[in-house]
């Protein structure tokens, strides 16, 4: 059977483009880089945006990438404690689709959206996701949670999968492989992680997870080389093919995320899955273009009516 996979990014924009525009709330826009992403995302017809942060600020820096803010709505909000509020209140009013984090530290950001009133929890665990496009590499990678749970225990890990699975089925991906990620491949008491991988791969076997083959645990090599698993003698159903690493630790995810980038060259996008809406939630020294394509994830993933 042929699988349904993405080849990079430019065919996930495809996707979106047909969608139509989207509303969404910039927290803290003042950033040369995140209003490049919007600008970009703007004319590709993905959203409309709604910038929040300081206005004169935000004018000064659009007028020197040439963004017309015509069509954008701005919100004065210059205070950094306030800014995410209030990009969070334009959600929870209904007024935008979905949320981007700007210019700010990434957990200020994450404690408005976690906020016990008025805020953006559904009762599901909040994940990271983040999808990769590596140069020699035929087919996207997925990658969690490298950016919101920091140690998440087993039950938790089964959620941050979960979301993901359902995020990558939404976009139309069928039987995705995915590699619980480890140092060995020997469940092991002494590396809680390989604990936690065999559990994983043994409600895979029951049938957690339709539409998915877990596998773990698994070392990297294994997870993306045929050859790699034929050397060390290991059977894996997913041969190498692997779409989606289910990290044990928010460290492990962000190096292997960066490892990424900054050795191989990857163009990454990262999006919170689990809440009332899609949140992009990048890192701030992202590239403008992997911004747009974060935006992009979020577009494809927003309920539409
Ligand atoms: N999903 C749903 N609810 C959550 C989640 C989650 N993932 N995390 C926390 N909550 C709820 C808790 O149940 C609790 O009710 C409330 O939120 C506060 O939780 P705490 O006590 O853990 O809150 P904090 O403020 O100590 O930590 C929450 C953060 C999200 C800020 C923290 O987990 C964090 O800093 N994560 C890493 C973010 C980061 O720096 N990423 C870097 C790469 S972009």
């Amino acid at each position: 059977m042929k699988c349904m996979r993405f080849s990079g990014f430019e065919s996930l924009l495809d996707k979106a483009k047909s969608f139509g525009r989207a509303r969404v709330a910039v927290a803290a826009a003042a950033d040369k880089e995140v209003l490049e992403a919007i600008k970009l995302a703007e004319k590709e017809g993905l959203i409309t945006p709604i910038l929040v942060g300081d206005v004169s600020e935000i004018k000064r820096l659009a007028q020197q990438i040439d963004f017309n803010l015509n069509g954008a709505e701005l919100i004065h909000e210059p205070n950094p404690e306030e800014v995410s509020h209030k990009a969070v209140d334009a959600v929870v009013e209904g007024h935008a689709h979905f949320l981007m984090k700007g210019l700010i530290n990434s957990a200020d950001f994450l404690r408005a959206v976690l906020r016990p009133t008025r805020g953006l929890r559904t009762g599901v665990l909040l994940s990271h996701l983040s999808a990769f496009q590596v140069p020699g590499f035929s087919r996207m990678l997925f990658v969690t949670d490298g950016g919101m749970n920091i140690a998440p225990n087993l039950a938790q890990k089964k959620e941050i999968l979960e979301n993901s699975l359902l995020f990558l089925k939404g976009i139309g991906m069928d039987s995705i492989n995915v590699i619980v990620l480890t140092a060995n491949e020997v469940a092991n008491a002494k590396m809680p992680a390989t604990i936690d991988a065999q559990a994983l791969a043994e409600m895979s076997l029951a049938g957690d997870f339709p539409g998915a083959i877990v596998e773990g645990p698994l070392a990297l090599d294994g997870a993306v080389s045929a050859a790699a698993l034929k050397h060390k003698g290991i059977s894996s159903q997913i041969n190498g093919e692997v779409d989606l690493f289910l990290v044990p630790t928010i460290e492990v995810g962000n190096v292997l995320a960066k490892s990424l980038v900054y050795f191989a060259g990857a163009t990454m996008a990262g999006i919170l899955l689990g809440a009332q809406v899609p949140i992009v939630l990048t890192s701030r020294s992202d590239t403008p273009r992997s911004k747009f394509m974060a935006l992009t994830m979020a577009a494809l993933s927003r309920p539409r009516s």
